[in-house]
């Protein structure tokens, strides 16, 4: 049976590469690791590269989560605060689904109305959390902090891009988790409540149909390294 995602995430990468959103050469990652392709997500700036983006984020939503099981979307600051809006309005505007979302100040605020959360309150809400990337877990496990303290109860994460690696910085620890598993596992019962709209091995197989050889052989060497083996 066809996958409902797979012309969503097709899109998806064709336009990441046209932008340079996406790119292949080598690249130093927060964890340190040496990676032979990065994605950029604050790269996907203009009106229809963000409905690209947040309708792959709300096609995902509205097929892998029941309608019920969430009351906000959350993103964390910056890069998710504009997923979070855009998907909220394509889930309202393609799929019915009516929900609330929030974001994060990365400062404190000492006046006003203050908090670390703008939008939607997350007390005593189920939530939802949109981001750009997953490489090792640090970002969501900081989002999930964040959001628990404010009351509220992380319920799914979903990301752009999973790029399914094992938890950990440079050295791999031998027989690791991957990154998603840890953070599914973690805060989220273990029930596969990560999503992502592109995982690794679906730009591998993006890459090998579109005879882009070379990229093939770079991304499997780096799979061989710091690839999920679970
Ligand atoms: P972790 O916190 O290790 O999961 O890395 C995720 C973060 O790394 C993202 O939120 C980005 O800030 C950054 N990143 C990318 O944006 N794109 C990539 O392809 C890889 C990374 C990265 O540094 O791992």
């Amino acid at each position: 049976q066809r996958d409902p995602m797979e012309g969503f995430r097709s899109i998806f990468i064709s336009d990441a590469l046209s932008i340079g959103a996406l790119k292949f050469g080598s690249f130093a990652l927060k964890s340190g690791r040496s990676s032979p392709y990065f994605f950029n997500a604050g790269l996907l700036c203009s009106g229809p590269l963000l409905d690209t983006l947040a309708s792959s984020y709300a096609a995902l939503i509205a097929t892998q989560y029941p309608r019920d099981s969430f009351d906000v979307l959350f993103g964390p600051a910056y890069k998710g605060i504009a997923l979070a809006g855009a998907t909220a309005l394509c889930l309202h505007r393609d799929h019915a689904i009516s929900v609330s979302y929030a974001y994060n100040r990365k400062e404190a605020k000492t006046h006003g109305e203050g908090g670390w959360v703008v939008g939607a309150e997350l007390k005593g809400k189920r939530v939802l959390i949109l981001d750009d990337v997953i490489t090792a877990g640090t970002a969501i496990r900081q989002a999930i902090d964040g959001i628990t303290n404010e009351g509220g109860t992380v319920v799914g994460v979903v990301v752009a891009l999973d790029r399914e690696e094992v938890g950990g910085g440079i050295e791999v620890v031998p027989g690791g988790k991957s990154a998603v598993k840890d953070v599914d596992d973690t805060f989220l019962g273990g029930k596969g409540a990560v999503k992502a709209v592109v995982r690794m091995r679906d730009l591998i197989a993006w890459l090998d149909k579109n005879g882009r050889q070379d990229d093939v052989v770079s991304m499997q060497a780096y799979w061989e390294k710091y690839g999920v083996k679970d």
